[in-house]
Order: structure tokens, then C-alpha cells, then sequence
């Protein structure tokens, strides 16, 4: 049933209508007026802009509620900064300095734009994936009574049309399907070009039999009311406007009102011979821009019209350019208005010379209160919120017992005790893994805590008594998300549970695990969900070529030059279940942590003799990033460098050499990325006048200044041999630097050269005099 139009039509277009001005005005600024003392292009998408303020005007001034979440098509960014300006949440100065230092960002971004910004974007296809994996999140966080169902919101993406290219939207909807989601609207805004040209016809027919096999209500606005109105009066028309390319129609968009005219008496002759009369050349252009996405009554009508919770596509036409000289010409993704169109638009929009800024300039007495009100309504719904923490304590984690372990089954145990001890944690982790739950250890845990399947599913094996070591039933309160093998979408969940406290002001604790070649697959998103600072641990298990058999296509050999280069992902990767232990207590604990940060854990399944351990001195290290295995004597000329699963082979290679060299190292490598942070932020510190020697400068120093290295991993050697560089000491780099080959480990360590024998020769080298 269609709710009764209650709303102020007029002032709604009157804040498109500003919002139009504002967005282009706001890019013009950057780009005309502001002193560029680089000569480098500003930029901006004034089309991309004007395509969709109707819709933005709609939504924000009209049907979104206060628990609304939106992401924002990237290169709308503008309309939402000109939206908020309005509002008065957003300051002049940043519009002043749009993509300036410390100026309102390009695409809309969470942590470095002041306004409110549910979901930031920029790569194309996530922020729209996002917002579904959000609504998952909050369907759990309800189920499980972690959320008031009153505070329940809906999600809302405003996507390109070229967007839709984007394959990882499909996999999430594939996704969403199995998860019954809701409370999703998506609004495509239908511009038909993307940004090398205008886009291809014949895909688009097809998208709506996609996303209705997916569950989802497709809604077209193809016509604004005066538009349909004039074509169903003359069928004719009609049938030969919905025959128009893509191409042609934004090129008709394009040269205006006298091209439509010969096109029409040339398609329709004389059945259009009274339609044409009774239309100018500037009345059949302004006619034929009348599409839905550009009508307020149209979009505000299909707003009201989707109220319950089924997910609904809207694809709204538009044009590219709305209302500006460059409307639907193909070349117009990055165009920008030159001085004198802009005065034009400026004069068209009544807003007077040098008042450019004034946020409702010229508006009469009789609609100026009208659009305040509107203002005023919305401003209560678009408030920024403070980021929520769950500030619980993170209980100590005891390493699990055990001689001889693999860094991967420990994880199983930790998570297994944890969740028999229960508690605050235990209740808040969420698990997820792509359909490698079982092979990551996640099973234990699985079988304690269950699955999460809003509306349950029976474990139909377990009722009919077959045995399985696995339970696999769901329920409402079960707290694993099982996902299907899509790494993107493990990402996007990561990214929507690690935005829990900031969406839903509910903190959750998520884990997600899978093989750690397969990190690659959804490296975007995983670099998305740290560039919004989400909080989860990742757990990326088995590891390199140490898996040997399995190996081939399963080896992983760069993730920790990945990590690295990661900004907001802590990359840990431990030899001992001690170690791990004390990793995954520090995790959760930097979730919780205003400051803290994302971890990635990179584990092994192979089972290596565990470290005896005299004291608890080597936790400080190993959470720093390394520490002495075995302590270097004084001034030691040699050392091995080691991490992870290689570890036992540096430990043999140790005592076979220390009779030769008794004042011989090993050095046990924790995360190569925190030794290289505090390296460089040691540096940086340095010229601001504080002389604080970084831990990993502690490390080597304990080393004479010629010593050499032989570094190990079982990873590209670039992720330990840039240790050479901190102190200038000589590096013998080993390292997997190929893959493919199955094979035992032992024939594997020896094709590699990652094995005791190597690491001799290396030593032997570096002591030799040259
Ligand atoms: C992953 C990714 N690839 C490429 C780009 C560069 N890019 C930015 S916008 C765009 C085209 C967008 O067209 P559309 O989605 O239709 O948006 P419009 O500007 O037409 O509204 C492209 C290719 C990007 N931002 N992200
Ligand atoms: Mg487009």
C-alpha cells in the first residue's frame, strides 16, 4: 500500500536543486579559484554529482530514518558533503578545501572526513557489498540480543550503473541469499555511462533476473511523471524511445531539443506531429530529462512504497551531468565547467555573485521556511557518533599444552578453551571462514558455539545418528557465519562485524580464517576493511610450502611482504603455541583498543617440538616482533634470523655450528612488519629530537657491527633481509622464492633451500673472509 504523499515535493526539489549547485560549485572551487601552487588537477565529478542529487535529496531530506546506514557512490562524494553543509554538520572551510590536506576527501571516507560517514568508498563494488554483510551483522547482533530490535536500521547503497560490473557484488548477493538478508535497499543510479564512455546495452536487462533469483524486488524508475504521462499518450513514442542505445540516448540528452525533434519526426512521422507542436525545442528537451531518477514525486513514491524489509533494487534513471552543459556527453565522468558555465549555472540557480557559499542563498520568504524544516528534521537522523569499544576485560589465554604442536591446531584449542570457560569474550567472538572452517581448526569451537542461521537449520546428519566428529546445525544464537568460498565477501564480513561498535555500538570480537595464499583473492577488501579501520583477527592457516603434500597451488610465499605494505593489520606469525597464545590475547586486546588495530595470524599445520622456556622474558619480544632463542655472546660476528614453521631447522643448524662459533644467535622473528614499523618510526622520531633506539635496533646491536645474518622463512625472503639495512650488517636471505612443487618436507626444505644445510652454508659464507 502506498503510504499518502505527506511531503513537501516543492522544497525536496529545492534542496536537489542546491545540492546540484553546491556538489559542482564545491569541485569548481577546488579546481578554479583555490591557489594551486603545484600545478598537480584537482579534480572532481561534477557529472557524477548531478546524476544522483534528486535521489540523495530524496533519501537524506526524506525517507532515510535515524538507524539508516548508507554508502555513498564514490564520486558523490560532494553531494554528501554539500548534504551536510546544509545540515550544518559540515564546515565551510572543508568544503573550501575539498581533496585538500585536512579538507573534505574525495570519496567519502570514515576516518578522515569530520562528517558522518556510514561506510567509506572509493573502490568501486565494496561499499555497495558492504552495506549487505552490515545487515547481516545486525540481524546477529539482534538475534542474539546484543541489539534492540527498535534500533534496527536499514542499509542503503547508492551505486554507479558501471559499478555493477563489480563481480564481488554478486558473489555478496549469492552470499546474502543463503542468509535471508533484509532491510537493504539498493539504489543504482541508471546514467548509462560509465567512465571511459556510455555502457553497454545488452548486460542490463539481465541485472534485474540476477537480483530477483537472488530474493530481491527489483523497482525501475525509468520515467518521471510528466514524462510517462506524455509517452503512454502517444504508444508510438513510446515504443521508440525504449528502443534507443544507450549511446544514442545520452547523445540526444546531449544536443537537446532540436536533435530530439528530427529524431522523432524521422522515427515516428506523423503520429508524432501533434506532440511535437505542442512542444518547443527547450520544452522537449527538459521533457526527456524527466526520467525517474530525476522526479521527487517518482522517488519519493518508491521510497514510501518499500517499507517492509525485503531487499529491493531500485534502478533509477538518470542522466549524467543533470542540469549541466555537459549532460550525457560520453566524455563527461572527470569533465569539468569552465568559468563561464559555471556563472551560467550560478545565474540559472539564483544564486547571486560572491554568495556562492551561502547554504540556502536566495531562497523567498515562502519556501525558506519549508527547507529549513525539511533541514531540521533530517539534521536529528545524520548526528556523527562516537566510536563504541566494548572496554571488557581480555582474559589472560593460557598456551595449550602439548610437547610437539602445530601453531594451527593450537588456534583450534585456544578457541575451544575459551568457549568452555565462557565469559565476555567467548560471547562476543564471531567466527566466519569461507567454507574452510573445518581444515582452519575452527571445529571445536564450531561444535560449542554452533552456527548462526537466522530462522535455524537442522543438522541433518546428526538427527539421522550418522556419526561426524562435526556438529552442523544452526540456530539464531549459534556464532559462526559459515560464508561460501568467497574470500572477498570473508573480507566484507570482517570489515561489517570489525565496524560493529561504530555501527551498532555493540563491539564484537571477529575472527575469520582461511588458507593464507587465498588472502590474495580478496586483498582489496581486505585493504577496504582496514582503510576503515574495522577491528577483527584474521587467521590465515596453512602457510607456505610447509604444508608440503598439499602443496602446489596452496603454497603461500608473499602474504607477509603483503602485511608489511598493510597499513592497520598487525601481521604475527609464531613458531610456538606459547607464542600464539600470547598473540591472540593481544589481538583481542588491540580490537578493543581506541588505538589499536586489525592482526593477521599466520599459522602452520606442522607440528614442531615446542620451546622449553625458563622464564616469561620472551613474551615482550615476541609481541614487539622478536627476541633472542638463543642469546648471541658478546660481540657475535654471526647470527640466524628465523621465523615461523622454519624453526626447528634453525634450532639444528644452531647447535651443529655453535662449537665452531659458541657465540652464535638465533634470533626468533615474531612479525617482520612490527620489527620495520618501529624501525622507521624510530627514524621519524629522530629528527623530532628523540633518541629512542627501536626493538629492533635493540635486537641487532647486540651483534658486532660486521656481523652477518642468514635469514629464514618459510615466505619471500625480502620479508626478513631487509634486517641487513637497519644496522648495515650483511644478510645471507633464504626464502621460498618459487612454488608449485608438492613433495615431502624434508625434499621440499632442500629444493627451497630453506633447510639446516643451507643455513650452514649461508654462516659459513658470511664468516668467511671475503
Ligand atoms: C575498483 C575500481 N576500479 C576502477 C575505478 C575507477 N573508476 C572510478 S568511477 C568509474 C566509473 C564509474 O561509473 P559509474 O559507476 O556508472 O558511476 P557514474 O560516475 O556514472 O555515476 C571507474 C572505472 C575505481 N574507482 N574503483
Ligand atoms: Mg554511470
Amino acid at each position: 500500500m502506498l503510504k499518502p504523499l505527506t511531503t513537501d515535493i516543492e522544497a525536496l526539489k529545492i534542496l536537489d536543486e542546491r545540492l546540484r549547485w553546491l556538489s559542482a560549485w564545491t569541485i569548481h572551487h577546488a579546481n578554479h579559484i583555490r591557489y594551486n601552487d603545484d600545478g598537480l588537477k584537482v579534480g572532481g565529478h561534477q557529472a557524477s554529482c548531478a546524476s544522483m542529487t534528486a535521489i540523495m535529496a530524496a533519501l537524506y531530506f526524506h525517507a532515510l530514518g535515524p538507524n539508516d546506514r548508507v554508502a555513498v557512490k564514490p564520486h558523490a562524494g560532494p553531494v554528501l558533503h554539500a548534504i551536510h553543509y546544509l545540515l550544518g554538520s559540515q564546515s565551510l572551510e572543508a568544503l573550501e578545501n575539498f581533496r585538500g590536506f585536512g579538507g573534505a576527501q574525495s570519496y567519502p571516507s570514515r576516518t578522515k572526513d569530520k562528517i558522518p560517514v556510514d561506510f567509506s568508498t572509493g573502490s568501486v563494488g565494496l561499499g555497495v557489498a558492504i552495506t549487505l554483510f552490515a545487515s547481516l551483522v545486525q540481524d546477529y547482533l539482534t538475534a542474539h540480543g546484543q541489539m534492540d530490535e527498535a534500533d534496527r536500521g536499514r542499509f542503503i547503497a547508492l551505486i554507479g550503473d558501471a559499478e555493477l560490473d563489480e563481480g564481488n557484488i554478486y558473489e555478496a548477493i549469492i552470499e546474502g541469499a543463503k542468509h535471508d538478508v533484509r532491510n537493504l535497499w539498493w539504489v543504482v543510479d541508471y546514467n548509462r555511462q560509465s567512465l571511459d564512455a556510455t555502457s553497454a546495452d545488452r548486460m542490463f536487462e539481465r541485472f534485474d533476473e540476477i537480483f530477483q533469483s537472488c530474493g530481491w524486488r527489483v523497482v525501475e524508475l525509468r520515467y518521471g511523471k510528466k514524462l510517462r504521462a506524455a509517452l503512454d499518450a502517444n504508444p508510438k513514442l513510446k515504443s521508440w524511445f525504449e528502443t534507443l542505445s544507450n549511446a544514442e540516448l545520452s547523445a540526444l540528452h546531449y544536443q537537446g531539443g532540436a536533435a530530439w525533434r528530427t529524431r522523432i519526426e524521422a522515427a515516428v512521422g506523423k503520429s508524432g506531429a501533434a506532440f511535437l507542436k505542442a512542444h518547443d525545442d527547450d520544452a522537449l528537451a527538459s521533457l526527456f530529462t524527466d526520467l525517474g531518477g530525476h522526479c521527487m514525486e517518482t522517488l519519493v513514491e518508491a521510497f514510501d512504497a518499500a517499507q517492509d524489509d525485503v531487499p529491493t533494487l531500485f534502478i533509477a534513471w538518470t542522466i549524467k551531468g543533470f542540469g549541466l552543459p555537459f549532460a550525457g556527453h560520453k566524455d563527461n565522468h572527470a569533465g569539468l565547467m569552465n568559468p563561464t558555465q559555471m556563472a551560467a549555472l550560478r545565474d540559472a540557480t539564483g544564486v547571486r555573485e560572491g554568495h556562492e557559499w551561502e547554504p540556502l542563498e536566495s531562497l523567498g520568504d515562502n519556501a525558506r521556511p519549508r527547507v529549513e524544516a525539511l533541514l531540521e528534521r533530517s539534521r536529528i537522523a545524520r548526528e556523527k557518533r562516537s566510536r563504541a569499544f566494548a572496554q571488557i576485560s581480555i582474559p589472560a589465554i593460557p598456551a595449550p599444552i602439548g610437547e610437539e604442536q602445530s601453531t594451527q591446531a593450537a588456534f583450534g584449542r585456544i578457541l575451544l578453551d575459551l568457549s568452555k570457560a565462557g565469559g565476555d569474550l567467548a560471547d562476543r567472538i564471531v567466527t566466519t571462514s569461507p567454507d574452510v572452517t573445518v581444515s582452519t581448526n575452527l571445529g571445536a569451537w564450531v561444535n560449542q558455539r554452533g552456527l548462526f542461521r537466522r530462522s535455524g537449520m537442522p543438522d541433518v546428519f546428526a538427527k539421522e545418528r550418522i556419526a561426524s566428529a562435526q556438529k552442523w546445525g544452526g540456530s539464531n544464537k549459534g556464532q559462526h557465519v559459515e560464508l561460501g568460498i568467497a574470500e572477498s565477501n570473508l573480507f566484507l564480513m570482517l570489515a561489517a562485524a570489525g565496524l560493529s561498535g561504530d555501527l551498532f555500538f555493540r563491539r564484537l570480537f571477529p575472527i575469520g580464517t582461511l588458507y593464507d595464499p587465498f588472502i590474495a583473492r580478496g586483498l582489496d577488501a581486505l585493504n577496504y576493511a582496514c582503510y576503515q579501520d574495522a577491528r577483527f583477527l584474521l587467521v590465515a592457516t596453512p602457510s607456505g610450502i610447509t604444508l608440503g603434500p598439499e602443496g602446489g597451488a596452496h603454497q603461500s610465499i608473499n602474504p607477509p611482504l603483503i602485511a608489511l605494505g598493510q597499513p592497520g593489520l598487525r601481521h604475527y606469525e609464531p613458531a610456538y603455541a606459547d607464542e600464539l597464545a600470547a598473540m591472540m590475547e593481544e589481538a583481542f586486546r588491540l580490537i578493543d583498543d581506541p588505538k589499536g588495530e586489525s592482526t593477521y595470524l599466520r599459522l602452520s599445520t606442522r607440528s614442531i617440538k615446542q620451546a622449553e622456556r625458563a622464564d616469561d622474558n620472551w613474551r615482550e619480544g615476541a609481541l614487539a616482533g622478536g627476541y633472542w632463542l638463543r642469546e648471541p655472546g658478546a660481540n657475535s660476528e654471526a647470527a640466524i634470523v628465523a621465523m615461523g614453521a622454519v624453526m626447528p631447522e634453525a634450532l639444528a643448524a644452531w647447535e651443529d655450528l655453535r662449537e665452531d662459533i659458541p657465540e652464535l644467535g638465533l634470533l626468533a622473528v615474531t612479525s617482520p612488519d612490527l620489527l620495520h614499523r618501529g624501525w622507521t618510526a624510530a627514524q621519524a622520531a629522530r629528527w623530532g629530537g628523540e633518541r629512542k633506539p627501536s626493538h629492533v635496533e635493540l635486537l641487532l646491536s647486540r651483534l658486532s657491527r660486521g656481523a652477518g645474518l642468514v635469514t629464514i622463512a618459510d615466505a619471500a625472503p625480502a620479508s626478513l633481509s631487509w634486517l641487513g639495512g637497519v644496522l648495515g650488517q650483511r644478510v645471507a636471505p633464504l626464502g621460498v622464492e618459487n612454488f608449485g612443487q608438492t613433495g615431502n618436507l624434508a625434499d621440499l626444505y632442500a629444493a627451497y633451500r630453506i633447510d639446516g644445510a643451507a643455513i650452514t652454508e649461508g654462516v659459513a659464507e658470511l664468516l668467511l673472509p671475503a
